[in-house]
């Protein structure tokens, strides 16, 4: 299938259209206000620092800013929705006033409603619709009033079940099937595919074999015809492929790996990646989109020119915790 871009709407701030539309490989930053997750857990949860740092990120190249206040790492407990919509709602606020395009990475219909009130434009739900139904009919009811996009990961349960979920006989088939499963659900809630990014949610529910078949696949998961979306930002995967058989590095020296993801997914036809250090990304992503756009007597280009943001380093000051 192929999606037409993204039908806008006259809700008068800049929505998902201009992000769906076609162009290089996005780049989303990660902004957790989490004490707890893997690799920027307790660095963000104070609102100042969170904004600080989410304006950070954009001035470093990222497309979206995507905000969680829930860690998705393996074995985090849940927190509820009032705790949840306490840490994200005024970073998304705040950073959308400040004219960044933000995400807001959660499960709950609630959180997403209110996220996108307060100025989100991407609905970044890591359960694809499993863990909070109403989520992507509550997306396509704000869809009626906001130009939103909604990004449908790849899940088969919570943190506390995911390790012991990730059994595939044929993991990219079986990942395609879900995805597809599930795109069929969220669009008969109302939701418009043309609004819908897929994600093949690494590290949830999958060991490092199998998000290496999935990175391997991704030309595969992009002929879906909707944007895709890969999340593999220090992640488990790059500490053991990186461990050499040793101990895996902590989460910040993993970024050179994770750059090296981002531009080879870029050339793969990604639609975008979620990355925590953004600056190596930036450049990944525009690297890519040089080396498939074609001589000008060449073929149709895949991607985009790109817009060349100001460079700005991002500080590093991370706790090691244990990553999807
Ligand atoms: N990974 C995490 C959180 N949110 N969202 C999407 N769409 N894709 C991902 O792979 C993804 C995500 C977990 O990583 P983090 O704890 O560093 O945010």
């Amino acid at each position: 299938m192929s999606v037409p871009a993204a039908p806008g709407t006259a809700a008068g701030r800049p929505g998902a259209a201009a992000l769906l539309a076609p162009g290089r490989c996005r780049v989303v930053g990660v902004l957790n206000t989490t004490p707890d997750s893997f690799s920027d857990g307790g660095r963000f949860l104070d609102a100042g620092a969170a904004v600080e740092r989410g304006l950070a990120l954009r001035a470093a190249g990222a497309d979206l800013v995507d905000v969680g206040g829930e860690s998705t790492r393996p074995g985090a407990a849940r927190v509820d929705a009032d705790e949840e919509l306490r840490r994200v709602l005024p970073v998304v606020a705040a950073l959308a006033e400040r004219g960044v395009p933000v995400s807001v990475d959660t499960m709950r219909a609630r959180v997403a409603r209110e996220a996108v009130e307060a100025g989100a434009v991407v609905v970044n739900d890591v359960s694809g619709g499993l863990a909070d139904p109403e989520t992507p009919a509550e997306v396509a009811r704000l869809a009626e009033r906001y130009d939103v996009a909604y990004v449908l990961s790849h899940w088969r349960g919570h943190s506390d079940v995911m390790t012991s979920r990730a059994v595939y006989g044929d993991v990219v088939a079986e990942v395609e099937r879900e995805l597809r499963d599930r795109l069929a659900a969220v669009t008969a809630t109302g939701l418009d595919p043309r609004r819908v990014v897929l994600d093949p949610g690494l590290g949830f529910a999958k060991v490092a074999e199998h998000d290496w078949a999935l990175l391997r696949a991704l030309p595969r998961l992009v002929a879906l015809g909707h944007p895709v979306l890969v999340g593999a930002s220090r992640k488990r995967f790059l500490g053991a492929l990186l461990a050499d058989g040793g101990e895996a590095p902590p989460a910040p020296e993993r970024d050179d790996a994770t750059a090296a993801v981002s531009a080879l997914a870029a050339a793969a036809g990604a639609w975008g990646v979620r990355v925590h250090e953004v600056r190596a990304s930036a450049a990944a992503v525009r690297v890519a989109a040089a080396w498939t756009t074609p001589a000008p007597d060449g073929r149709a280009p895949r991607h985009a020119a790109p817009h060349v943001p100001p460079h700005v380093d991002e500080p590093v000051h991370e706790t090691p915790r244990s990553s999807p």
